[in-house]
């Protein structure tokens, strides 16, 4: 990068660490510098030095929709004028919670917060207060935030940057966490029985979009279910990638599975900070001020990010988003296939629905392992041939592609040839 973005991002490194507010933006791991962002609209963003991408990353999910989105940017700017944030209760969160209960049934009762790892924190305490048990199972490579106890084997920038296991997490928090490899039931079988009695819960990405996306293999859903059911543990679903852009019930819709609660972010706040967690009303109902379960939260259910979330859900069913972005992926899949079929390079590409990731290794990859086989210095050159001629794709290999309902065909079929010959310049 050279210019204004280059001059931003020296002035960033003086007072952010990394110059970066979220580390995963920085670039490291395909090296060189970020771009700034001067503006978005549509599958578009621009940066400070007039470049103009076509964007896959999305804000990393919320922008569904794609950047901007009128009828978002509308509802906003109109309860903007009557107020920014009362930690009052206001008729918004109301219909936000009503909306996402009917549209994810599992889910009864909902408490609103301000990110997917303060949702995905909160929702650990309540199973650990509803069970009076403390150990819970992740899997490798999954991320749920960086919440100390869920730092561990984590997936996304954690991962990206080689460190799964973040310092400055107590040994005594990090014991508590067993992570098993995804898709192996016979080893949770196995923890249930060496720790009888101890495990609070099971939280998992249903399907696996922070070390690449890859998705469940022979019913291993259904099972986690039937072995929380038997242990008395809670089934926990972080769908904040996968709520409600997957299917307009999430994954847990496509799967037929029902967990106990739920975590969600991203697209519910239409690009505004919003995260939340609900499920069964005899699980939430401990929360205070019923139960013993504390959490709080000064912003929560702020009314621009609900209305937000609102108009954004709104408008993804009023356009049947679910159908135009399966659309989308799938000509993009038939492309994207095509190009990989023209070349030697092992490859490996996974979609469902508008969620994508190229594997730069052969597959099956049906967990962290396969990933992690992937050629990441082929990946880094793949990343940046694609971004000096206009698309942006998630600068590391161990995170997801997002289509938004604003992308095109034409941007689907644009984006097909670069990534043509960004392989063939590999
Ligand atoms: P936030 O705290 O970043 O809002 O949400 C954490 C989170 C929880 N659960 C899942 C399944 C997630 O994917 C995330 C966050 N996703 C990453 C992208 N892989 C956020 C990007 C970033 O860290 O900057």
């Amino acid at each position: 990068m050279t210019g204004r973005s280059t001059q931003l991002f020296a002035a960033a490194q003086k007072r952010i660490p990394g110059g970066v507010n979220s580390p995963v933006r920085a670039l490291r791991n395909v090296g060189g510098e970020p771009f700034f962002v001067e503006r978005a609209r549509g599958s578009r963003v621009w940066d400070v030095d007039g470049r103009e991408y076509i964007d896959y990353v999305g804000s990393w999910g919320p922008a569904i929709l794609g950047h901007a989105p009128k009828v978002v940017v509308d509802a906003v700017q109109a309860v903007a004028e009557r107020g920014l944030s009362f930690g009052i209760p206001n008729p918004f969160e109301v219909e936000l919670a009503e909306l996402i209960c009917e549209w994810m049934p599992s889910i009864e009762k909902i408490r609103m917060v301000n990110s997917g790892t303060e949702a995905a924190m909160s929702c650990l305490r309540l199973a650990r207060g509803f069970t009076a048990r403390d150990k819970i199972i992740k899997f490798d490579g999954c991320y749920h935030g960086h919440a100390d106890s869920l730092l561990v084997q984590a997936g996304s920038g954690a991962l990206t940057h080689g460190r799964p296991d973040s310092a400055g997490v107590p040994k005594s928090f990090a014991d508590l966490t067993i992570s098993l490899p995804f898709n192996n039931i016979d080893l949770v079988r196995k923890t249930f029985i060496e720790n009888k009695d101890e495990i609070a819960a099971i939280i998992l990405e249903p399907i696996p979009a922070n070390a690449g996306l890859y998705f469940p293999e022979n019913n291993f859903l259904s099972s986690l279910r039937d072995e929380c059911t038997k242990h008395g543990a809670l089934l926990i679903f972080d769908e904040v990638m996968t709520g409600f852009r997957v299917a307009r019930g999430g994954a847990q819709q496509i799967f037929g599975v029902k967990p106990d609660l739920t975590v969600l972010g991203k697209v519910i706040g239409g690009g505004l900070p919003v995260g939340a967690f609900g499920g069964r009303a005899e699980i939430m109902d401990r929360l205070s001020p019923d139960g013993p379960v504390y959490q709080a939260g000064t912003l929560s259910g702020n009314p621009l990010a609900m209305v937000a979330g609102l108009s954004q859900l709104r408008e993804l069913e009023r356009i049947d988003g679910w159908k135009l972005l399966e659309d989308l992926g799938a000509q993009f899949e038939q492309l994207a296939r095509a190009a990989v079929a023209k070349t030697k390079i092992e490859l490996t590409f996974h979609r469902i629905g508008s969620m994508f990731c190229l594997f730069f290794c052969s597959g099956p990859i049906v967990d962290l392992t396969g990933a992690k086989r992937s050629d990441l210095k082929r990946f880094t050159r793949f990343f940046h041939a694609c971004l000096e001629r206009g698309v942006y794709f998630a600068p590391s290999q161990f995170e997801t592609g997002f289509i938004s309902t604003a992308h095109t065909t034409d941007d689907i079929s644009r984006t097909a040839e670069i990534v043509g010959e960004a392989l063939r310049s590999l």
